[in-house]
C-alpha cells in the first residue's frame, strides 16, 4: 500500500470547555493540533499507511502527540525527541456566533519550541530517509517555513536535494499572518515559490487572496499550471483541478461547529482519494465527508 508522510510540527492545543474569553475559562480539553499531524491522521483514517516526520520536546506533552499518532495507526518512528527545548503549545480561544457556531482563534506559545529546530538534517536522519525514499505522498504546509530559518531550509530541501523522486509532493498553503509578522512580503514570495513547485496545491479563498491576490480558482489555476492538483476551498464547498479536468463540489449539509482543522482533514480525505486512484470528484467527496468530522467537535483532528 503506498505511504503518505507528513512534514510540520505538531502542537498540544488547549481548547477551553466552554466558549469565552480566556479570562474567564477554567477548564481545557487537551488535543493533538499542527496541521500536517491532523491531515496525518485524517489520511490514516481513511486507509492510507501514514507516517509523520518531526520533533517533539522530551516531555509529557511530547509522549502525548507521538501516543495520539500512534493511536491513530500513525508511524511515529521519525519523531526526534530534542531534550533541550519543548514542545509546542497553543492556546485556542472560542468566541461565540450569533448562528450558534463558535470562532476559534489560536494564541501560539511555539517559539522555540523543538520543531523549530527542524533542519535539513532532521530529513537525513535513517529513520526519516527511510520513510522519504518508500513515500508516495509528502505532505507539508506553509506553516512549517515560518517556525525558523532551519525549518524552512528543511522544507527547501524537500522541495529540492531531499525530494523524494517518485512522491507526489503536496503543500497547503496554510497563511499564518501572526507567524510570519514584520515579514508579510518575504513570506508571500516564499509560498508562492512553495506552490508553484509543489505537484498538489491546497489553499483556502482567503487565504489565496491574501497571499496570491485572487481567491477567483480559475485565476489560480492561471497561476499555477504547473501542479497537476490545485484545490481551492471556502465554507461553502471545493473547486479542484488535475490537468484539463475541474470539478465542483458543495460542503455537506453537517452540523458546524467550529471549524479550526476543518482544512487539514479536507486535505487528507482528498489526498487519500488521489491515492486510491478516484476521480477528482471522488476525492473531493472523500474530502468533504472527512472535513464534516473536523468541524462536529472544537477539537482540530477526526477522532
Ligand atoms: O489548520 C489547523 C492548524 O492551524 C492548527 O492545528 C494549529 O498547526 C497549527 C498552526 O500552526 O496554526
Amino acid at each position: 500500500t503506498p505511504l503518505a508522510v507528513c512534514f510540520g510540527e505538531g502542537m498540544v492545543a488547549l481548547v477551553p470547555a466552554t466558549a469565552g474569553a480566556l479570562e474567564i475559562c477554567r477548564t481545557f480539553d487537551r488535543s493533538l493540533a499542527g496541521a500536517e499531524w491532523n491531515t496525518a491522521i485524517a489520511l490514516a483514517s481513511a486507509g492510507v499507511d501514514t507516517a509523520v516526520v518531526s520533533r517533539v520536546g522530551d516531555d509529557g506533552f511530547g509522549r502525548f502527540l507521538t501516543g495520539e499518532l500512534r493511536a491513530h495507526g500513525v508511524d511515529d518512528s521519525a519523531i526526534e525527541v530534542d531534550a533541550d527545548a519543548p514542545t509546542g503549545l497553543y492556546v485556542k480561544e472560542l468566541s461565540p456566533r450569533q448562528d450558534g457556531t463558535v470562532e476559534g482563534t489560536m494564541h501560539y506559545y511555539r517559539a522555540g519550541s523543538a520543531a523549530a529546530a527542524l533542519s535539513p538534517r532532521t530529513l537525513e536522519t535513517p529513520a526519516a530517509a527511510a520513510l522519504l525514499a518508500r513515500a508516495a505522498l509528502v505532505h507539508t504546509s506553509g506553516i512549517t517555513p515560518a517556525l525558523s530559518d532551519s525549518a524552512a531550509a528543511a522544507q527547501d530541501a524537500l522541495f529540492r536535494d531531499h525530494r523524494p523522486a517518485h512522491a507526489l509532493l503536496s503543500f497547503d498553503l496554510n497563511w499564518r499572518p501572526a507567524l510570519w509578522r514584520g515579514r508579510e512580503d518575504h513570506a508571500k514570495r516564499l509560498l508562492g515559490g512553495l506552490a508553484r513547485d509543489a505537484d498538489v496545491l491546497f489553499c483556502t479563498r482567503p487565504d489565496a487572496a491574501a497571499v496570491f491576490g485572487t481567491s477567483d480558482p480559475d485565476a489560480l489555476r492561471a497561476l499555477f499550471p504547473e501542479p497537476r492538483f490545485v484545490v481551492v476551498t471556502d465554507p461553502a464547498g471545493a473547486v479542484a483541478f488535475d490537468r484539463g479536468d475541474r470539478a465542483q463540489s458543495d460542503a455537506l449539509d453537517a452540523p458546524v461547529v467550529e471549524t479550526i482543522g476543518a482544512g487539514d482533514a479536507f486535505a487528507g480525505g482528498f489526498l487519500a482519494g488521489v491515492l486510491a486512484g478516484l476521480s477528482l470528484s471522488g476525492s473531493l467527496a472523500r474530502a468533504h465527508r472527512i472535513a464534516t468530522r473536523a468541524i462536529a467537535s472544537t477539537r482540530d483532528h477526526v477522532d
